[in-house]
C-alpha cells in the first residue's frame, strides 16, 4: 500500500468484498447445505475483489491450487477492467480470507456466520498451514498480561486483575470440542463463565477485544487460517493473540488417522517457511503488516454485528472496517437499493 490515500479507499473497496460474500451466503441461510453457502460466498467474494485496483496475492484462501478453484493460496487477483498500464501502478497487497467463517451457522441459521478478509502489504500476514491452532484471545485492558504457556488458572486471574473484577465476573469463549475438555474443566474450577459455542472461533475472538460485548477472552484450539485474521482484526483494536500450532492428536483428542503423520506436517511447515513448530505467535507474528486492513460483514445475526436483512426494496447489511493505520474502526450499515425511483429506504 503506497500511502494513506489507497489505504483508505481500499478500505471501502474491501468491505464491498465482504458485504458481496455476506449477501449471497446470507441467501442461503437456513437451507443446510454448508457447502453451497460457503461456495456461494466464495463465489461472490473472487468477483468483486478482482475489481478492487490493486496487484492483490491471497495467502491465506480456500485451500491449496489443485483443491480450490477459487480464492486459492497464491492466487493472484485485483485490477480488472484496468489497463495493464495502470496496473502496474496498482499497489501489491496480500490477502487472508474466510469468505464464510461458519458455515454450519449459515447452513443452520444459527448465530455469529460473518464474512471476512485481511490485507496488508506483502508479506503482512502470516502465510498459515491449514492445521489447527490453540489460541488465547483478549482486549487491550489485558494486553500483555496473559501466557498460553500459564496454567488456565493464572490466565483467569491475571485477566480479572486487569479487567478490575472477580474471576466469577468472567466470561471465556470456547469452542464445544472434546478436545477441550481439561480447558473447560479447568475453567469452571477456577469459578469463570464459559459461554461455549459450536463454530466460529474468528468472531469470537474480536468479541473478547471489543468492551461491552461481555465475553474476556477467547481460549481453547481452532483453525490457524482463523487464528491470522485474528491477528489482524487485534492489530487494529488493539487487543492480543497468542498462538501455538497444534498438530498432536493426543491434544486434539483424534484417532491418530484423522491427522496427517506428524513427519508430513513438518515437511509442509518448513516448506511454508516455518522453522519452529513450537513457537509461540504473538499478534505481530500472525499480522507483521505495518498497514493492515481488515473487514467482516454480518451474515447471520451475530454479537457485533447484525445479519444481512431482506426486504422488497434492496437489502441491508452491517459491517465493520478497520486499518491500524488511520485508526479508525467504521461500524457500517450499507442499503443496497434495488427498487425503482419509488424505493423506500427506512432508518
Ligand atoms: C475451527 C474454527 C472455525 O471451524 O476451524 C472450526 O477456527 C473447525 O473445528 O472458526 P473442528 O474441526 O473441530 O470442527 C470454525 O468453528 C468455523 O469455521
Amino acid at each position: 500500500m503506497k500511502n494513506l490515500k489507497s489505504e483508505r479507499e481500499l478500505a471501502l473497496d474491501f468491505l464491498r468484498v465482504t458485504e458481496a460474500a455476506a449477501i449471497e451466503s446470507a441467501r442461503t441461510m437456513g437451507q443446510g447445505d454448508r457447502k453451497h453457502s460457503d461456495h456461494v460466498a466464495v463465489e461472490a467474494m473472487r468477483e468483486v475483489m478482482d475489481t478492487v485496483p490493486m496487484r492483490g496475492r491471497i495467502v491465506i484462501g480456500e485451500g491449496e491450487r489443485d483443491e480450490a478453484p477459487m480464492l486459492y493460496i497464491g492466487e493472484e487477483l485485483g485490477g480488472g477492467g484496468y489497463s495493464a498500464e495502470e496496473k502496474a501502478t496498482f499497489p501489491e497487497i496480500d490477502i487472508a480470507v474466510d469468505p464464510l467463517e461458519g458455515t454450519n451457522l449459515c447452513a443452520l441459521g444459527a448465530n455469529n456466520a460473518i464474512a471476512v478478509l485481511a490485507a496488508a502489504e506483502r508479506g503482512g500476514l502470516l502465510n498459515a498451514p491449514d492445521i489447527y491452532m490453540d489460541k488465547i484471545v483478549v482486549g487491550p485492558s489485558v494486553k500483555g498480561a496473559i501466557d498460553i504457556d500459564a496454567p488456565v488458572k493464572r490466565n483467569l486471574k491475571a485477566i480479572a486483575r486487569s479487567l478490575n473484577r472477580d474471576i466469577a465476573d468472567l466470561t471465556i469463549i470456547c469452542l464445544d470440542r472434546s478436545r477441550h475438555k481439561q480447558l473447560i474443566d479447568e475453567v469452571r474450577a477456577a469459578g469463570a463463565r464459559i459461554r461455549l459455542i459450536s463454530d466460529g472461533d474468528l468472531s469470537a475472538g474480536i468479541s473478547a477485544a471489543v468492551a461491552g460485548t461481555n465475553i474476556h477472552a477467547l481460549m481453547g484450539i481452532g483453525g490457524a487460517p482463523e487464528g491470522v485474521l485474528t491477528a489482524a482484526a487485534m492489530r487494529c483494536l488493539n487487543g492480543e493473540i497468542q498462538a501455538k500450532l497444534v498438530f498432536d492428536p493426543e491434544r486434539l483428542g483424534v484417532d491418530k488417522s484423522k491427522v496427517p503423520p506428524r513427519e508430513q506436517v513438518m515437511e509442509r511447515l518448513q516448506s511454508m517457511g516455518i522453522k519452529d513448530p513450537d513457537k509461540i505467535y504473538d499478534t505481530n507474528d500472525l499480522a507483521p503488516g505495518k498497514r493492515i486492513i481488515f473487514a467482516a460483514t454480518g451474515v447471520t445475526d451475530g454479537a457485533l454485528l447484525r445479519g444481512v436483512r431482506f426486504f422488497g426494496a434492496g437489502k441491508r447489511t452491517h459491517s465493520v472496517v478497520m486499518t491500524t493505520d488511520t485508526k479508525n474502526i467504521r461500524f457500517v450499515d450499507t442499503v443496497h437499493v434495488e427498487g425503482g425511483p419509488d424505493a423506500v429506504i427506512r432508518f
